[in-house]
């Protein structure tokens, strides 16, 4: 009597922490999932999901026969008080070839339209797609767009409409690109060239990130795909190939934010102009180039706001708010920091 009340009272907290834990997962099954595979906006987004469906549909098939199966032979053979033996199975001719033909013919079910989809959607894609490179950086995505000329960072801007072939390579380690909503996701190598093919039918924001751990700060490797109208598209392509205010026309302040970019520190190491890269000021490729880069939806690959405070704070101490960031703590005056925050946030 007493074991019993024992066990009753250890079982109720059991019971409400297995409630607490169904009610948590349930609440977190509800939207918005904005990285969700299962909501594609590509063709080839589309094509893998309805590959995935496919196959656990298969999958629920073989489940359901399996699980039947099991059923029925535990009823049918049950242990029965009149001693009653099955009869062995063994050496049936029948049953061997079925039971060997039958996961082979689930093999071929899975293979036919996995490979069918990896021919579809592994080529090169249509006429005249847009080429952008995507350079994987520890912990930054650079995106290159040869036609236009155009360096960036950690915005991947595209067209609606068009087909997209995006060389993946990478500058250190391996990192992987995965935007969940465009579709598959894609191993960076240095000195490697991989590609994805893919046309985005749906203007939006589809959120990116590195899927291959890279070091310290892989978590914060995030980018953004920006999908755009084709004359959106345009605009960008045009506002990003237009000048930077000149010189002269810079506030004083603007003007002292210039001259500390340019300035050479102890160690040069240290030096902005050794690292970025600024059209007509300097030429440094170890971090982001940073024309325009006022216009960009995050700064430090989708760790801050693109804001003057958040902007001040990481030229403060980047390494206390991205651990490990390779851009140093450059141990830059209030004043300097002030400038340099004018200067950069006319880059737009
Ligand atoms: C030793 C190389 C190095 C030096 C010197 C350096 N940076 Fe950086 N910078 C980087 C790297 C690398 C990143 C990318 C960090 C990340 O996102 O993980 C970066 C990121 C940035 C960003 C964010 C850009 C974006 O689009 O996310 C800004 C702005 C910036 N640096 C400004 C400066 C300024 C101003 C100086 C000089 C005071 C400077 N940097 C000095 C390497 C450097
Ligand atoms: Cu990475």
């Amino acid at each position: 009597m007493i074991r019993y009340r024992r066990s009753a009272l250890r079982a109720k907290p059991l019971v409400m922490l297995a409630f607490a834990a169904l009610l948590a997962g349930a609440v977190g099954c509800q939207g918005p999932f904005p990285q969700s595979t299962f909501d594609p906006t590509t063709s080839f987004g589309r094509d893998l999901a309805g590959l995935f469906g496919l196959i656990f549909w298969w999958g629920v098939g073989v489940f359901v026969v399996v699980e039947v199966g099991v059923v029925y032979v535990l009823i049918r053979f049950r242990a029965r008080p009149d001693g009653e033996q099955p009869v062995p199975i063994h050496g049936h001719t029948a049953l061997e070839i079925a039971w060997t033909l039958a996961p082979a013919m689930i093999i071929v079910f899975i293979a036919v339209p996995t490979i069918q989809t990896i021919w579809r959607d592994a080529g090169p894609a249509a006429d005249n797609p847009l080429e952008v490179q995507a350079i994987g950086h520890q912990w930054w995505w650079e995106f290159r767009y040869p036609e236009y000329g155009i360096v960036t960072a950690n915005d991947l801007h595209l067209p609606q409409g068009r087909a997209v072939t995006v060389q993946l390579t990478s500058a250190d380690v391996i990192h992987s690109f995965w935007v969940p909503r465009l579709g598959g996701k894609r191993d960076m190598l240095p000195g490697r060239n991989n590609r994805l093919s893919f046309t985005p039918d749906s203007v939006g924001e589809f959120l990116g990130q590195c899927a291959e751990f890279c070091g310290l700060s892989h978590a914060n490797m995030r980018f953004r795909a920006i999908v755009h109208t084709a004359d959106d598209f345009a605009a960008w392509v045009a506002a990003q190939n237009s000048p930077h205010a000149s010189e002269d026309s810079l506030s004083t302040l603007e003007q002292q934010g210039l001259a500390a970019f340019r300035a050479v520190r102890t160690p040069a190491s240290n030096s902005c102009i050794a690292c970025h890269a600024i059209q007509n000021v300097s030429f440094g490729v170890l971090g982001p180039n940073l024309n325009h880069v006022a216009g960009r939806s995050t700064l430090a690959a989708g760790v801050l706001n693109n804001t003057a405070e958040d902007l001040a704070a990481w030229l403060r101490d980047p390494a206390a708010i991205k651990p490990g960031s390779l851009m140093p703590t450059i141990g830059l005056s209030q004043q300097e920091i002030t400038a340099l925050v004018a200067y950069l946030r006319s880059l737009r």
